[in-house]
């Protein structure tokens, strides 16, 4: 689908064609937008974003409810922000992005349950079996609990292969694997599915998307073994969360592995989630529009593939515009120049990669 500028003009305003009247609260339904386009192929699409910025900036909170049909929080459901003293809880911002939400007709997808960064201070590094449980299941059932009915999925556990840790079965050694043992995880989708049993439940991890780098294909492998492993065991286990930080300097080998680890993945009954799509530009060379094509290109090669696998029901960034990405604090260029990763530039303008995603949402088979 080639766009030309009037269409590219309907998507940078958001608003698109209205295709029908909707309620006050929601935007217009447009094919236009990548919530439309997205809906259109029963897909959700979304964005990471931050509480605190949508109050703070009001043109984007207004961009961010147009072109997204769910949004995770990039941070306020982590320990860290949520859990600032031992039994104490601060659900502040995280209530705040449910209900600006909700008012919005828009999903929720939660983030995250369980990580083994981002954790509060007064977390022990090492815990027994009993007092690490105690911990996981209180908190899970609090959380799940408090949102039960508003959100629509979890990142229950994210980041738990690492391979390098050195266990046969390739589990990362976390605090709460160490502590709890290999079964925290059927334990912990099992206590969320309690809290929420409408809620979908994934886990979620990094290093999955490409062919040409042999850890990867190694991550591939452990991640299967314990997908399996859990499913077999009946845990409350609905989707595979997959990063997709995108590198711009690695060339985009989205090929056969992927496809086939993919199908893999659906044998086993699991969706597919892409919950943290963005292309790092940090070490790209050329202009930035040079880039901007070269990054729309990796989006392009990326969804092409994940999207013909039907599995596959959600694609989020990890924010929407280039206003407000945490590569430009992670990532930052050696040369300065601003880091260019999602699809909208810094005044939500679609790039070449906002339109990638509506091209390859228009593809989508479903
Ligand atoms: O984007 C997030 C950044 O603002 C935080 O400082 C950081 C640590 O909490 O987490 C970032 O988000 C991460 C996500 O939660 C899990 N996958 C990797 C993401 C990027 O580091």
């Amino acid at each position: 689908m080639a766009l030309g500028l009037t269409r590219r003009a309907a998507l940078a305003t958001g608003a698109g064609l209205a295709l029908g009247t909707s309620a006050a609260a929601q935007p217009p339904a447009s094919l236009l937008t990548l919530r439309g386009m997205a809906g259109a192929r029963g897909l959700l699409s979304g964005a990471a974003v931050e509480p605190q910025i949508l109050q703070q900036d009001p043109e984007f909170a207004v961009f961010v409810q147009n072109q997204c049909s769910d949004v995770t929080p990039e941070n306020v459901m982590k320990w860290l922000l949520l859990r600032p003293s031992p039994g104490v809880f601060d659900f502040g911002w995280a209530d705040w992005l449910v209900t600006w939400a909700r008012a919005r007709n828009i999903a929720v997808h939660g983030h995250c349950l369980l990580w083994h960064e981002a954790n509060p201070a007064w977390l022990p590094r090492t815990m027994g079996r009993a007092q690490a449980l105690d911990l996981m299941q209180e908190h899970i059932a609090r959380v799940v609990g408090r949102y039960a009915g508003k959100v629509h999925s979890w990142d229950v556990v994210i980041e738990f292969i690492e391979r390098a840790d050195l266990r046969p079965d390739g589990l990362r050694r976390s605090v709460w694997m160490e502590a709890i043992g290999p079964d925290y995880l059927d334990l912990a989708l099992r206590a969320a599915h309690a809290a929420d049993p409408a809620a979908r439940l994934d886990l979620e991890d990094y290093g999955l998307e490409y062919d040409d780098i042999p850890w990867m294909r190694d991550k591939r492998a452990s991640m299967l073994e314990a997908l399996g492993r859990l499913k077999a065991g009946g845990a409350p286990l609905h989707a595979l969360g997959i990063q997709a930080h995108l590198l711009g300097d690695h060339p985009p080998s989205f090929g056969a592995g992927l496809r086939q680890f993919l199908r893999q993945v659906a044998d086993l009954g699991l969706e597919i989630y892409i919950t943290e799509l963005d292309v790092k530009d940090q070490a790209m060379a050329g202009s930035p529009a040079a880039r901007d094509v070269a990054v729309a290109d990796i989006y392009r090669r990326f969804l092409d593939v994940v999207l013909e696998e039907p599995a596959v029901k959600l694609v989020n960034t990890w924010g929407l515009s280039d206003r407000y990405t945490f590569l430009a604090y992670a990532s930052p260029r050696a040369d300065k120049q601003e880091v260019r990763p999602l699809p909208f530039d810094r005044q939500m303008k679609p790039k070449a990669a906002a339109l990638a995603m509506l091209d390859a949402f228009s593809r989508a088979r479903r």
